[in-house]
């Protein structure tokens, strides 16, 4: 007799996460760390040409969840005519900027959260803001209170991490 219905083994929902932010910031190399921890990073990553992405089974208080998290080649060379196909159906958004790059702090706001906007239903969105490369303290151009400034604007959390050393990745 046929069960179907009810011996569902229930595949873990999949949500996709994209990644934004300037060339150089680090989503590659955080995406690296985040689906192969044991991997150290990888200096040989080249920019990132068009999009890709990569899938992660993650433990939530609500259960496993199958992330898919995407990741864009940064400014410019991201092609617009890609941006709804990125931003579709996407549950997530992980805005990157590096605490070394005053600019990668600013084209948050002045670039990235105008597409995001413009191509996405932002209010149904979670957001995280991760401030990258937190091993390079001496050269820190963005201070934390800024970067929690720009959290409570967008309603968003906020996390500081490397993807050198992996703090707060995993
Ligand atoms: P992107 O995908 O946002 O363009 P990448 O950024 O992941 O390609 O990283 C850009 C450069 O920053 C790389 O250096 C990478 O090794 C470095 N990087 C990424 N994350 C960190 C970090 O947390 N700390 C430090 N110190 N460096 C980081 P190269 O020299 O390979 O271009
Ligand atoms: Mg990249």
């Amino acid at each position: 007799m046929s069960n179907r219905a009810t011996s569902t083994t229930s595949k873990p929902p999949l949500y996709k996460i994209v990644m934004l932010g300037d060339s150089g910031v680090g989503k590659t190399s955080l995406v690296a760390r985040l689906t192969n921890p044991d991997r150290p990073l990888n200096h040989d990553i080249s920019a990132t040409m068009g999009i890709e992405f990569d899938t992660q089974m993650l433990d939530t208080p609500h259960g496993k969840v199958k992330a898919q998290i995407w990741d864009t080649a940064g400014q410019e060379r991201f092609a617009r005519v890609l941006l709804p196909t990125y931003f579709r159906k996407a549950k997530g958004v992980i805005l990157v900027y590096d605490v070394t790059n005053a600019k990668s702090f600013e084209s948050l706001g002045e670039r990235w959260m105008t597409q995001l906007n413009d191509h996405a239903n932002s209010e149904d969105l979670a957001k995280l803001l991760v401030g990258n490369k937190c091993d390079l303290e001496g050269s820190r151009e963005v201070t934390k209170e800024k970067a929690e400034m720009f959290c409570a604007e967008f309603g968003m959390e906020h996390l500081e991490t490397s993807a050198k050393s992996g703090e707060n990745v995993l």
